[in-house]
């Protein structure tokens, strides 16, 4: 009986070791302009970048993670306004727009944001 107990417990935690791994992403765009989202659970830390192009990157849906995004070239549009501060919107040259938390206190990171949003 114990030994049943102890296999179970084994198996449980090889699945959480899985969720972990499957929990983070990076996430590749490509040298033309396209919409990328982040990973679709609360938790996700995802790295976005979108290359050349106009890029609009979505890391807004899921809160509760560290999200690292980054426009590269051209005018991108980038969204790390999920209710957390632990983002960085890193737009890279042109004219990039980015979303952002932010109070008195905490904000998310900015690099080379030309207009930065606090929705
Ligand atoms: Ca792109
Ligand atoms: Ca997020
Ligand atoms: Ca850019
Ligand atoms: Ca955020």
């Amino acid at each position: 009986m114990r030994r049943v107990t102890l296999i179970l417990a084994a198996v449980a935690m090889m699945v959480s070791l899985f969720a972990v791994v499957a929990y983070a992403a990076e996430i590749q765009g490509t040298g033309n302009s396209e919409t990328l989202f982040e990973t679709q659970n609360e938790g996700a830390n995802d790295k976005i970048i979108g290359h050349r192009g106009e890029d609009q990157l979505f890391a807004d849906q899921f809160g509760s993670d560290t999200d690292k995004v980054k426009g590269n070239r051209q005018n991108d549009i980038i969204h790390v306004e999920d209710d957390d501060f632990d983002d960085t919107a890193d737009g890279g040259p042109g004219t990039d727009t980015c979303f952002i938390d932010r109070t008195s206190t905490e904000s998310d990171e900015t690099v080379s944001c030309e207009v930065i949003l606090v929705p």
